[in-house]
């Protein structure tokens, strides 16, 4: 594959809210990040994706955005937003903002203006006089009658989250301003919030009666996407030094690479969501029991999938998901899972993603009480399933196990109240075990899953085998051990994983006697022919 910055860049995300309040108001911020950079220094990081920070009634923390070219007042200035870029890049990193576009929030100009049908608005969003059946992707109806217009109105998202009509030429250029506007202020890239599904069909017909997201088949990958993608590579992005991930839920490797083939390049990469089903049945809210092969397969699919031909993104956790250690690995052997997760995904081929707090091994927070979350997926999941019947303490547990919330809790630096996160009451509860999980002791124990992260890291700087290397599985079939190589040209290097609590067997494995370990989480590796509970080494050849 060709090489690229984006490429061989870590990223981490930061979720504004929760990452450092600097003036006390339980919020999180932009000076907070500020403060913050040299930690994000000592990680070894090169890109920061940052949630949205724009201006916003907040109904979904910002992913309903009212100004494009301003900053949400909790967060900070625009002049503030300035500095960060500046700061950042003093240190040698990049910024990508998130860019959500499918949508805007029902508080912006535009659509105050199109739901009074004042020109140009009238069709900045999809009216329609006949209510359709879709549903949304948050539980409830997906079309909303406006008074005003009296016109139902389509949001896939909230209700305050009208889809934008990408039909509309002066949409794009909107968009296309947007962009520009960012770019030229020194932003190098975006994450671009659920893009498969700006294109919708001709007419928004109704869609075949189903109990999960009615209507889909009317616009995830609707082919008349390609178009408009294109239109945004060749006006903005080719013009800069930037990059493009797209949050990509139910695609397959033929549909990304529709999107992200090297001929192609309409997005530089995808977020694919198959190995966030490890543990349910494709809707998160239909859980099973977590299974190593559940990760195995979609992750090697996707390895061997796009291999040669389009670049894949690694990622564990963000900000819509539960924290992977609570989901993969176990509480109990906290250090070896976390490690061992870390090592079994960023050894792939990909730009790696760590989620603020993963690197210190967050786990969930499984709030007992409702009123303690404060996302409007969780609230509005809650009242849907009460409404199908199931019951409270049913309900209780899904939303435990499954909350973004889980994700969202502040970042826990040290061990001060509300973990040095503020001075003041948090937006969102600090998750209790900050005393023990918390920046300040994972630097200054000798092993920490943080200090891992910084290894990790260093030793993909130092070795382009764990950036460019194909991939294969070895011993694919075996049901607790994740193992594969990686080779370029004469090099080529070993991972194997132990997803289980007991010791796991590696005798069939290649004669490591010619590799050096140059990774593994047991202080001592000299059992040759096993690997201990949640164990991992990474071995290159000599
Ligand atoms: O997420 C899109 C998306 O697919 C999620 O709604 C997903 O279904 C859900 O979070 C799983 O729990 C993006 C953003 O990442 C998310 O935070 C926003 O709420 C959403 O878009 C709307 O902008
Ligand atoms: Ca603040």
């Amino acid at each position: 594959m060709k090489h690229a910055w984006y490429r061989e860049g870590v990223v981490y995300q930061i979720y504004p809210r929760s990452f450092q309040d600097s003036n006390g108001d339980g919020i999180g911020d932009l000076n907070g990040i500020i403060k913050r950079i040299p930690y994000l220094k000592d990680l070894g990081i090169s890109i920061v994706w940052m949630s949205p920070v724009y201006d916003s009634p907040n109904d979904d923390n910002g992913y309903d955005i009212s100004n494009y070219q301003d900053i949400l007042k909790d967060f900070g200035t625009l002049d503030e937003m300035f500095e960060l870029i500046k700061k950042l890049h003093e240190n040698g990193i990049k910024l990508v903002m998130d860019l959500v576009v499918n949508h805007s929030s029902d508080e912006h100009p535009w659509f105050q203006k199109s739901r009074k049908r004042v020109a140009p608005y009238e069709d900045f969003y999809y009216w329609k006089k006949k209510k359709r059946n879709w549903t949304s992707f948050f539980g409830g109806p997906a079309w909303t009658y406006d008074e005003e217009r009296k016109e139902y109105y389509l949001h896939l998202f909230s209700k305050k989250q009208p889809d934008l009509n990408w039909n509309n030429p002066l949409v794009r250029e909107e968009v296309k301003n947007i962009m520009r506007f960012w770019l030229d202020h020194g932003v190098d890239g975006f994450r671009c919030d659920v893009i498969n599904l700006i294109a919708k069909a001709d007419g928004l017909p109704n869609g075949k009666p189903t109990p999960i997201l009615c209507g889909h088949e009317h616009y995830m990958n609707h082919p008349k996407i390609h178009p408009y993608l294109k239109e945004l590579r060749d006006e903005v992005i080719s013009k800069y030094d930037c990059f493009t991930v797209g949050e990509t839920a139910f695609i397959t490797p033929e549909t990304a690479l529709s999107y992200i083939d090297e001929d192609i390049r309409e997005l530089d990469m995808v977020f694919q969501f198959e190995h966030m089903a490890a543990d349910n049945y494709y809707v998160k809210w239909f859980m099973k029991k977590f299974r190593p092969m559940n990760l195995k397969k979609p992750l090697s699919k996707w390895q061997v999938g796009l291999m040669g031909r389009g670049w894949n993104s690694l990622y564990l956790e963000n900000h819509d998901q539960p924290r992977s250690l609570s989901r993969f690995g176990s509480l109990e052997n906290r250090y070896e899972s976390a490690t061992m997760l870390a090592t079994m995904i960023y050894f792939q081929q990909g730009t790696p993603f760590i989620f603020q707090g993963q690197e210190i091994g967050m786990s969930n927070v499984s709030y007992d009480n409702l009123d303690d979350y404060q996302d409007i997926e969780t609230k509005n999941i809650y009242k849907t399933g009460r409404k199908l019947g199931l019951s409270h303490q049913r309900m209780m547990k899904k939303i435990k196990m499954m909350s973004r919330d889980n994700a969202r809790t502040p970042m826990q630096w040290d061990k001060s109240a509300f973990a040095g996160f503020t001075t003041h009451t948090p937006w969102l509860k600090v998750n209790p075990n900050y005393q023990e999980v918390n920046v300040e002791n994972s630097l200054k124990k000798e092993r920490s899953i943080l200090k891992y992260y910084k290894e990790i890291i260093r030793l993909r700087k130092n070795h382009p085998i764990i950036v460019y290397g194909d991939y294969q599985d070895i011993d694919f079939k075996n049901q607790t051990l994740y193992a594969y190589s990686r080779s370029l040209g004469e090099s080529k290097l070993i991972v194997l994983c132990n997803f289980s609590k007991g010791q796991c067997s590696i005798k069939q494995m290649e004669d490591l006697s010619k590799y050096e370990c140059i990774l593994h989480n047991y202080p001592a590796y000299d059992h040759m022919d096993k690997l201990l509970p949640y164990e991992a080494r990474v071995y290159l050849k000599k």
